[in-house]
């Protein structure tokens, strides 16, 4: 019987949570934090679902294990372990796992203050400011973001016609800004939200191709971003992004806050330097930043940066054990 333990340091980012495995991650082969994914994803993917699913995680579940950074000068590598799988990069998972391992002692930055993070979809610079032994802040260069397709129109049962735009900011988002039909977010309940979402996915994914130019592991529309009111005045725009199978994201999403971006800069509607304050399903926010203009494939890019916070919420040493039913995590 194979008894395994993992210890984890529990976070929140903005209100959407991050589970960083501290200890009993498996050692991965791969040259790089992409190479080191695809290993886990074929060897070791149970974990994800151990540590994620219920009855130990939850539908919203979302967590991190730390690597030794295959560049010398780079500080840590991170993958990124969520119940929608290992995703090559996560906004709010980034900002939790930075302010756990920095507050927790997991990490010695080279230069206090930066941290230098390999990602499976890239290089992102981070920017955090601490108040004692609290990390404050935690702002993120992202990886380059673009709009990929714009003005995809499709039929979403219960819903009608739709038409969408699709950007990358880490993954690929379908960006769902008001229709013709309604009027944004406001006009649904997050379960008629995650409904929707998943008829969206399968579909869109169905007639459409979705894969990075220069990676093609980083393939498909993993993400639904639905737009619409704010609550607060100082916000900019609102969201409410989908994942996994039933989770709207309780942060403000710093992959898609990248991805908003990168549309809204697409469109002349953005400028670089300006701030965009990204509001959650919940209110929460993440301040954004167009930090450099670029292209890829002769498409319109930029390197956003994004900030936010995260609070630690516990320590918890989770046992999966072979001889239970669930050790392995279930969905309903
Ligand atoms: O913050 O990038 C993000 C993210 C992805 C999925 C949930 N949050």
């Amino acid at each position: 019987m194979a008894k395994k333990t993992f210890f984890c340091v529990d976070a929140h980012t903005c209100g959407n949570p991050v589970r960083l495995v501290a200890g009993g991650g498996p050692i991965l082969k791969g040259r790089n934090m992409s190479e080191r994914r695809q290993n886990f994803l074929k060897e070791y993917d149970w974990i994800r679902k151990a540590l994620m699913f219920e009855p130990r995680g939850h539908d919203m579940m979302s967590g991190s294990i730390l690597y030794p950074p295959s560049h010398p000068e780079n500080d840590v590598g991170v993958l990124f372990i969520e119940t929608s799988g290992c995703l090559p990069m996560c906004g709010h998972g980034t900002i939790g796992t930075v302010t756990i391992a920095i507050e927790e002692g997991l990490v010695t930055p080279k230069t206090p203050g930066i941290l230098r993070l390999e990602t499976p979809a890239g290089f992102v610079k981070i920017n955090y400011t601490q108040e004692g032994d609290k990390v404050t802040s935690v702002r993120l260069t992202n990886i380059l973001s673009y709009l990929a397709a714009e003005h995809i129109t499709t039929d979403c049962p219960g819903l009608g016609e739709l038409t969408v735009d699709v950007a990358y900011g880490g993954n690929f988002y379908a960006i769902v800004d008001p229709q013709k039909n309604f009027n944004g977010i406001q006009d649904f309940s997050a379960e008629q939200l995650v409904q929707y979402s998943r008829i969206l996915r399968k579909q869109m994914n169905a007639e459409h191709t979705f894969v990075h130019p220069l990676d093609d592991t980083i393939r498909g529309l993993s993400h639904i971003l639905w737009t619409g009111n704010t609550i607060s005045a100082q916000a900019t725009a609102r969201n409410a992004v989908f994942y996994g199978d039933k989770a709207i994201d309780r942060s403000p999403c710093g992959t898609g806050t990248s991805a908003r971006m990168a549309q809204w800069y697409a469109k002349g509607k953005l400028k670089k330097g300006e701030a965009f304050i990204h509001e959650s399903y919940i209110g929460s926010q993440f301040t954004g930043r167009i930090e450099e203009e670029t292209t890829i494939e002769g498409m319109k890019a930029i390197i956003p940066s994004v900030e936010g916070w995260a609070r630690i919420t516990g320590y918890n040493n989770i046992i999966v054990d072979d001889d239970d039913p669930y050790a392995h995590g279930f969905q309903v």
